[in-house]
C-alpha cells in the first residue's frame, strides 16, 4: 500500500477514535478486508455482514477484496494498526502469529461433511472460547469461524499415492505446520502467498497447490494444473475479527449489532457453500472437459492418514499444553456435533 493511501487511512481512523472516545451518537464507516473475490465465500459473507450492519444502524461498511489492499498478511497487518475494523483472514496465515491456529492444519481431523461442520464451527467450545483469548492477545477480537469446503489437490501430473508427491513443488499458505504436512505426505512444500500462485504454476516454478473447488474455478487455477485429487485430508478454515481497541471502544449496541451482523453473516454463508464445490466443479469441467478429477479411495488414502498422527505429534511440539488443549477440545466438540 502507498504511504500516502496509509496516512489517509490512519487520519480517517484517529478521527473516529476521538468522536468515539466523546461518546458522541454518530454515524460510522468501518473498512473491512478479505482475502478473496467479492463473489468468493469470504465475499458472500462479507457482502451479507455488510447488509446487516447497514440494515440496522446508519454506520456503513466498506469492503476490500482481494488485491485491493494487499496480500493477507498486509490486511492483518492493517487491522492490528487499527487502520481497517475487520478482515477476513485464514488460519493458513494467521498459523504463523497464532501458533495454536495451525490446529486446522492437522490431516482428517476435520470431517468432510458439509452440514456437521456448519454445526460445529457455531457450537465448538474450541474455537468461540478458547480461540478468543489467542486471537485477543494479538489485537483481534475473534468474530466467527466458518468453513469454506473440502480442499482439492490441484497438479500437472496424477496423484494416487504419497509417493507421486515425491520432488514436487507444492505451495502452501505461510504456516510451519502445513509445511510439515505436506513434507510428511513426500512433496516439497513452498510456502508463498496467494499473489505467487497461478504464476508460479504457470512457469513451473511450483508444480501444486491446494484449495477449495470453488477457488479453483474462481481463480482460473484449473488453466495451470491438470489433475484434481480429493484425498478428503482437510477444509478450508477462514476467520473474521475485528481490531481489538476498535470493538471493546464500541457502544453495548454497535457491539450487539456486530455479533448479530456476524451470526447472520455465518447462517447464510455456511448454507452458500454447501453446494458451491457441486456447482464451480461442473463449471472448471466445462471449461476445460480434459481435466481429471479423482476422488481417493480408502486405500489410497492410506499414507495420507498414517502421515496425520506424525502431524498432529508436530503440533503438540509446536504449541505444547495450550495447542494439547484445543485439539482434545475440538475432537470433543466434533464429536458432540456429529449427526
Ligand atoms: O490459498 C490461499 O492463499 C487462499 N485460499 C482461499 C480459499 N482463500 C484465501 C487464501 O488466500
Amino acid at each position: 500500500m502507498t504511504g500516502i493511501f496509509k496516512r489517509a487511512l490512519q487520519s480517517c481512523a484517529a478521527v473516529g477514535l476521538v468522536l468515539a472516545a466523546t461518546g458522541a451518537v454518530q454515524a460510522d464507516t468501518w473498512r473491512y478486508a478479505f482475502e478473496e473475490a467479492m463473489t468468493d465465500v469470504q465475499g458472500v459473507y462479507a457482502q451479507k455482514f455488510k447488509a446487516e450492519i447497514e440494515a440496522n444502524s446508519d454506520h456503513e461498511i466498506q469492503l476490500f477484496p482481494y488485491g485491493t489492499l494487499g496480500e493477507s498478511a498486509d490486511i492483518m497487518e492493517q487491522t492490528q494498526d487499527g487502520i481497517l475494523q475487520f478482515v477476513d483472514q485464514s488460519p493458513g496465515f494467521t498459523g504463523a502469529l497464532i501458533p495454536e491456529a495451525q490446529v486446522f492444519f492437522v490431516p482428517y481431523l476435520l470431517p468432510t461433511d458439509q452440514k456437521h461442520l456448519a454445526r460445529f464451527y457455531r457450537e465448538s467450545k474450541a474455537i468461540n472460547d478458547m480461540f478468543k483469548p489467542l486471537y485477543a492477545e494479538k489485537g483481534l477480537e475473534l468474530l466467527n469461524m466458518f468453513p469454506e469446503g473440502e480442499v482439492a489437490m490441484t497438479t500437472k501430473k496424477p496423484v494416487k499415492t504419497c509417493a507421486d508427491l515425491n520432488e514436487v513443488k507444492f505451495r502452501v499458505m505461510t504456516n510451519p505446520l502445513l509445511v510439515e504436512s505436506y513434507r510428511a505426505f513426500g512433496a516439497s512444500p513452498t510456502p508463498l502467498p496467494w499473489g505467487e500462485v497461478y504464476g508460479g504454476l504457470q512457469t513451473n516454478l511450483i508444480q501444486g497447490q491446494e484449495n477449495p473447488t470453488f477457488f479453483l474455478y474462481s481463480t482460473k487455477i484449473y488453466e495451470v494444473t491438470d489433475y484434481i485429487t480429493y484425498a478428503g485430508h482437510n477444509n478450508f478454515t477462514t476467520a473474521v475479527m475485528a481490531n481489538k481497541d476498535f470493538f471493546d471502544g464500541l457502544s453495548a449496541e454497535d457491539k450487539d449489532l456486530v455479533e448479530k451482523a456476524a451470526a447472520a453473516a455465518y447462517d447464510h454463508t455456511v448454507v452458500y457453500q454447501q453446494q458451491a464445490a457441486e456447482t464451480e466443479l461442473a463449471k472448471i469441467m466445462e471449461a476445460k472437459p480434459e481435466m481429471k478429477v479423482t476422488v481417493l479411495t480408502d486405500d489410497e488414502r492410506g499414507c495420507f492418514k498414517a502421515a496425520a498422527a506424525e502431524v498432529e505429534k508436530t503440533f503438540i511440539e509446536m504449541t505444547g499444553d495450550s495447542g494439547a488443549a484445543i485439539i482434545a477440545q475440538m475432537k470433543a466438540d466434533l464429536a458432540a456435533t456429529a449427526d
